[in-house]
Parts: C-alpha cells; sequence; structure tokens
C-alpha cells in the first residue's frame, strides 16, 4: 500500500485523477480559522449524538455493502426527533447528519465551498443535488467494512450473495462523489480511508489485485472521490478521535438515502 502525500493540484489535474484513479486530494479547501469553528459545533454535535447512542436504539436500518458479496446488515439506528439520525457502521464508527442544516453547518460557507463546486459544476454540468453529514471513528474504532457508496442499481443481489457490477462500472458516466474533509491531520495512524485505485471502472474481479491508497493530509484539504470505487475507513490507532464532515454531490436522479 502506498501512502501519498498531498501536493497542489489545478483543477485538470484533480478531474484527471477522478477519472483514472477514482479519488483525488484538493488542498486548502477551508483555513485554519474556518476549521476550528467547524470543529467546535462538530463537537457540540458529536456530544448531543453520544448522549442519544447511550438511550438506546430507536430502530435498526438495513446497511447495504458491496464488495465480495452484497452484505446486508442491520444497524442500530438512532433518532434525534428532527428528522436526522446516527448509524453506528462498525464498533466505534458513526456517521451522523443531524444539524447539517443548522448553524455554521446550514451556512454556505459549508455547503458551498468554492473550490469544491468549481470541481463539481465542471463535473457534472447541471442536474446534480447534494447532502451532507458528519463522520466519527473514535480510538479503538473497528475497520470499516469494504463498500461502494453507491446502491446495486441492478436491484437485489443473486441468491448466492454475489452481484452484477459490469454495467454500473463500465457503462455509466460518473453519478456519485464523495466529498470527505477532516477536521484533524488524517494520517494512516488514525485510520485515513484506504481506496482500491481505479476500482470506481472495475468490477470486483477486475479490482481484486489493484493497487491500495491512502492519503496523509492536512485539516483544511479534501478527499473527492467516485462514489463507485472501493474504499474503507481504517481502524484509529491514535490516541484522539477522528472526526470527518463530508458532503455526497450526485445526479438529482439518484436517491441517496
Ligand atoms: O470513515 C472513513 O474513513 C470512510 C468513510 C466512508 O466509508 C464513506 O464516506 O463512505
Amino acid at each position: 500500500m502506498s501512502v501519498q502525500k498531498a501536493t497542489p493540484l489545478p483543477l485538470e489535474k484533480a478531474v484527471h485523477d477522478l477519472e483514472h484513479d477514482g479519488v483525488t486530494i484538493i488542498p486548502n479547501v477551508f483555513q485554519p480559522e474556518q476549521i476550528a469553528r467547524f470543529r467546535a459545533q462538530y463537537d457540540r454535535l458529536f456530544t448531543r449524538a453520544m448522549d442519544i447512542v447511550q438511550q438506546g436504539p430507536e430502530d435498526s436500518y438495513e446497511l447495504i455493502t458491496h464488495f465480495d458479496k452484497e452484505v446486508r446488515a442491520n444497524k442500530t439506528a438512532f433518532a434525534d426527533g428532527e428528522g436526522g439520525g446516527i448509524i453506528e457502521t462498525a464498533p466505534g464508527r458513526h456517521d451522523f447528519t443531524f444539524g447539517m442544516d443548522r448553524g455554521v453547518f446550514g451556512s454556505d460557507e459549508f455547503q458551498k465551498p468554492p473550490i469544491i463546486w468549481t470541481v463539481m459544476k465542471h463535473l457534472f454540468g447541471s442536474r446534480y443535488v447534494h447532502n451532507s453529514g458528519m463522520l466519527s471513528s473514535t480510538v479503538r474504532s473497528d475497520d470499516g467494512p469494504w463498500h461502494r457508496d453507491i446502491y446495486n442499481l441492478q436491484g437485489s443481489a443473486k441468491a448466492d450473495g454475489t452481484y452484477d457490477d459490469f454495467a454500473v462500472v463500465h457503462h455509466f458516466d460518473p453519478f456519485y462523489y464523495t466529498v470527505l474533509m477532516p477536521l484533524v491531520e488524517l494520517t494512516p495512524d488514525n485510520g485515513s480511508t484506504e481506496f482500491v485505485q481505479g476500482s470506481h471502472r472495475l468490477t470486483y474481479a477486475e479490482a481484486e489485485d489493484k493497487p491500495h491508497l491512502q492519503f496523509r493530509m492536512a485539516p483544511g484539504s479534501a478527499i473527492i472521490f467516485d462514489g463507485r470505487i472501493f474504499h474503507r475507513g481504517h481502524r484509529n490507532k491514535s490516541s484522539e478521535s477522528m472526526p470527518v464532515l463530508y458532503q455526497v454531490y450526485t445526479r438529482d436522479w439518484y436517491n441517496d438515502i
């Protein structure tokens, strides 16, 4: 596995990386003082999220992931009564989506970072939508599962659990991008996301022997990846939790729930 350092990339390089590798880094999306304000709001919402988690689950949620097989796991879901939710994606890892329409997270400053919007406008042209949320990986969290961020567009998996991903990687134009915006330095030690290079354009079988990528990057930078790429969050081996903000940009026909 190679660990790459972030270097400044022009728009053309980002677009090239996304087409060829399925993932790129955009440096200097946010300034340190913006990261500090985002962190303060994140910490408030994270504390509330953990209070809700302590009260116990409200529902269970079918989390479907695709790697060698389709995996349907019942994940614990917690609701805050305000339309948002919290999902435990693996022990010590949560994805929470409440409070993103308020305060600094509801503002254009977070929702419309100029450089990200320039890239998305270039990639999509028109007819795209976006949503946002937060990820947490506490110390001693487990590895997350390998997955693509998209659903199986061919419907359910076959009886043996395998699924057909040929059309979606070989015939579809990109329709889903995830943007990860860490609020701390991201390193292999605290669990920087691992990607199978180029697998947004490869079936599971074709991607098996491809190189894996992991990035080291400063807070204020962002990782953009094609949601079809195989990836997973890594166990946090450091002594600090790893807070990450995310945005998802999709074609307007895709329902990202
Ligand atoms: O927690 C991570 O590093 C991975 C995030 C992830 O899997 C995702 O955004 O789909």
